[in-house]
Parts: structure tokens; C-alpha cells; sequence
């Protein structure tokens, strides 16, 4: 056993290296990368496995996001099913720019939903034996500042539980308790609410496009992304303090349609199956370790929706973490584990900053000056094969 395990302290309960808390993408992509390591852990999940595997959300993978999940065991259906992509479209009213970043940059991105990459996490748990505890209550940390810290919670049958371990990693969300255990962690933490909204669509219709949309029009952003060649997902700009009930199927299609025109394109329409408005924000937090506690994931920062970078950014965590504990658990070194919030912000940072400025750039603000400059600077973007260059390396992820 590694000399930083002989201390544990173990006082009846659950025993495991790592408890993760939060079954999402994060958790189980740690899960899986620790387990490929000879690395135990057991996850703590609030929600239903049926909750979780259903929550609409991302759609675009970095080609590192790809790699680490293909790493980890669960790329084979992402590579048959999953749609490549070489580009993006952005549009200014009517005129319409594609980015090739097979020819800027050299580089591609995956378009394959969180729900599937999710399904295929538990479906790799599954055949591992991975113990998860769904519908977890009152799940707590404690003694993070120790060694030996632990997890309790009320399992699904009622029983209290508790999970003595060495590491807690919090992979619970934005809203999870796991960054609340930090003290001070406000000290040092970064939030900006944006002054609009998506409205996102999941429609049974094919695709009316080879790639990804952007579009900035004066009534506001749209998007047209997609999960497959009979699926599309769409999304609209509208103002946060708007109501989903004032959105018929046939208003959604006419926004989408008319701030989407260009002359020649049309959109296709269909059944939609779900609708929701999602509020943006950035969020940083002012710690990303603490003591035996390393926040993943959106636990630790969020972005707007615009760069797509939130899933990816987590599996950038999940990486630069199961590095540190690989090194920790397998050959009683801190070093690089030590370093994890060091390593992890400069990404976050990167992403924070790059889904800030699509985000501007491309929706319609309230005040005048801000429109122009924003116009202007998508135009410099549309001509511009540098600044295209730019955001090519951003989007797909090098950095
Ligand atoms: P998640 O997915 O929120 O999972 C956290 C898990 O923790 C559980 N939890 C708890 N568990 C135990 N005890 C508690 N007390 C708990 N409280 C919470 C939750 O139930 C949940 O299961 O965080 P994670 O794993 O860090 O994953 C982050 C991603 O889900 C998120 O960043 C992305 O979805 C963001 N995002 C996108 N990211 C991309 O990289 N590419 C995209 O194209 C993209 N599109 C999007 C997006 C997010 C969107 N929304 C809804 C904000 C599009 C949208 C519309
Ligand atoms: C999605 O497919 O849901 C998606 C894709 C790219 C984004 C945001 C969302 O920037």
C-alpha cells in the first residue's frame, strides 16, 4: 500500500481512495480514468441515474475531450455515431463566413450530446462493477483539511452512510456542496450574469445545415447545432426575465427562421421535443483545492453556452487531476497534485476568456456603443484569417 494510505483513519463505514461526489460528466470521467490507473473511488449522486442520463446539455467535443474519453474507454460509439466537424459558420445578418479549421488550423471538433457520452460513462461503470449511490441525501464533507477526510449521506433506502477515503473530489455542479466546504473560497472568486438568455430547442428534423451557426442578428443570437442527421438543436437569444410560456413551436420557428436568413437557405422545421431557457454565466472560484479537496468541472467555474467549452474544460480537469493522483496514489508524490488548481486555472482562464468574447460578440446588447463595437468586431473576424486563426485555436482547444 502507498505510504500516504497508511494513515487513513477508518472507523467503521465505507473505505475507497477517492470519493467522488456528482455521477455527471465530470465524476465519471474521473471515475474511469482513476479506475484505468488500479485507482478506487465510489461516487455520491444526488439525482436518479435516469435524471442524469436524460439532462439536455453540451453537444460539441474538443478533439482532447475525444481523446481523453477514447483513453478511458468510452470512445467507440462517439467515433460511429458522433458527426466530425471542420468548421463553424458565423453570420452577420445575411452575409455568412465559414471557418475551416481543417485549413486555419489543421484541427477538427466532435459533435456528439452529453446525454450519449453520459450513457456510455455508465455504461462503462456498469461493466466495471463501479459502485455509484443515486439519490444520495445530505450528502456532507468533512475533515478536508485532513488526511483522511470523508463523505457522509443518507443513501437511497434510507440508511445513513460514510465514506472514509484520502481524496474527495467535488464533481456536484455549480450548485453542489463541495465548493461550500472550502472557507473563504468567495475570497478571490469571479461572477458575471449576462443580460440575456438562451432559449434552447431539441427538434425531431433534420439538420438544415453541414455545420455548426452562429449568427448575430439585430433581434438577437441564434444557433443551429445538431445530434444527428434526423435531430437538430437550436437555440435562441431572449431576455432573461422572459417566459418559456410565451414561446409557441410556431414563434421559435420564425425567430430561428428569420434570424438565421440568408438568401438561398431555409429552415427546415419539425416536431419539437423540448424547450427550456438557461440562464449565462462566468463563474471562477477563488479556490480549486483545498486541503484533500479539488473542485472539477463546473463545481469550480462556469462559462456561457457560446464557446462550448464547459464540458470540455471539465475533462481538462478530470485529466490534469488524475495525472496528480495518479503520481499521489501510485508513487507517494504530491508534487503534481499540489499543482492542480495552478494547472487547471490557466485553462479555465483561457475558456473564460474566449466564451466571454464569442458571447459578446455575437449577442445584441441594450446599449448602442457595445453593438457597434461588437459588429465590428465580427466583421474583422469574418475577413480576418489571423483573428480566424484565433478563434479556430480556442474553439477546438489548443492551447
Ligand atoms: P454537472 O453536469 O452539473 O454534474 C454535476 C453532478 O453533480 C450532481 N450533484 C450532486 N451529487 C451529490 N450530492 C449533491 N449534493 C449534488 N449536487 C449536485 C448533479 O446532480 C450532477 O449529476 O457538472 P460536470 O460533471 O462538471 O459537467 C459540466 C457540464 O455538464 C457542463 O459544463 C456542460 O454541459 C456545459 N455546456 C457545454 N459544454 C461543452 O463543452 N460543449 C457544449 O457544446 C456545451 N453546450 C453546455 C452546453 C451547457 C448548457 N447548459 C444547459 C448550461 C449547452 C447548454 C445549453
Ligand atoms: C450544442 O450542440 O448544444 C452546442 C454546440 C455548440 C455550442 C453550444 C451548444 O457553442
Amino acid at each position: 500500500m502507498p505510504r500516504i494510505l497508511e494513515n487513513w483513519c477508518f472507523l467503521g463505514g465505507m473505505k475507497t481512495q477517492v470519493a467522488i461526489i456528482g455521477a455527471g460528466p465530470s465524476g465519471l470521467m474521473l471515475n474511469r480514468y482513476l479506475a484505468l490507473h488500479g485507482i478506487e473511488s465510489i461516487v455520491i449522486e444526488n439525482q436518479s441515474r435516469d435524471y442524469v442520463e436524460s439532462r439536455i446539455r453540451a453537444g460539441l467535443l474538443e478533439a482532447q475531450t475525444v481523446d481523453l474519453l477514447q483513453e478511458i474507454g468510452v470512445g467507440e460509439r462517439l467515433h460511429q455515431q458522433g458527426l466530425e466537424h471542420h468548421g463553424i459558420y458565423l453570420q452577420l445578418g445575411e452575409q455568412k463566413t465559414h471557418l475551416d479549421f481543417a485549413d486555419l488550423i489543421g484541427y477538427s471538433v466532435w459533435v456528439y450530446g452529453q446525454t450519449e457520452v453520459q450513457k456510455d460513462l455508465d455504461a462503462a461503470c456498469d461493466k466495471a462493477g463501479q459502485q455509484i449511490f443515486y439519490e444520495a441525501t445530505e450528502v456532507a464533507l468533512h475533515a478536508i483539511e485532513s488526511e483522511s477526510p470523508s463523505v457522509s449521506f443518507v443513501d437511497q433506502d434510507g440508511n445513513p452512510q460514510r465514506i472514509d477515503c484520502a481524496v474527495i473530489a467535488g464533481c456536484d455542479g455549480f450548485w453542489g456542496p463541495s465548493r461550500k466546504a472550502i472557507p473563504g473560497v468567495e475570497i478571490g472568486s469571479f461572477e458575471r450574469v449576462y443580460p440575456y438568455s438562451w432559449l434552447g430547442v431539441m427538434a425531431n428534423v433534420a439538420p438544415s445545415t453541414d455545420e455548426l451557426i452562429y449568427a448575430r442578428h439585430e433581434d438577437g443570437f441564434a444557433m443551429h447545432s445538431m445530434r444527428s442527421d434526423k435531430v437538430s438543436r437550436l437555440y435562441l437569444q431572449v431576455d432573461p426575465t422572459d417566459d418559456i410560456a410565451n414561446w409557441s413551436d410556431d414563434r421559435i420557428w420564425e425567430s430561428l427562421s428569420k434570424r438565421m436568413a440568408t438568401s438561398g437557405w431555409q429552415l427546415n422545421t419539425g416536431e419539437i421535443t423540448e424547450k427550456s431557457i438557461l440562464a449565462m454565466r462566468s463563474f471562477v472560484a477563488g479556490k480549486l483545492q483545498h486541503g484533500r479537496l479539488f473542485l472539477v468541472g463546473d463545481a469550480g467555474h462556469i462559462v456561457p453556452p457560446t464557446g462550448a467549452k464547459g464540458l470540455n474544460s471539465a475533462a481538462n480537469d478530470v485529466r490534469f487531476l488524475g495525472q496528480g493522483l495518479v503520481e499521489f496514489f501510485n508513487k507517494s508524490d504530491a508534487t503534481l497534485l499540489n499543482r492542480f488548481e495552478e494547472r487547471a486555472k490557466e485553462t479555465v482562464w483561457r475558456v473564460t476568456h474566449f466564451s466571454w468574447w464569442m458571447t459578446s460578440m455575437l449577442h445584441t446588447s441594450k446599449n448602442e456603443f457595445d453593438n457597434q463595437l461588437q459588429i465590428s468586431q465580427l466583421k474583422h473576424v469574418m475577413k480576418n484569417r489571423a483573428l480566424q486563426v484565433n478563434l479556430a485555436e480556442n474553439y477546438v482547444g489548443i492551447r
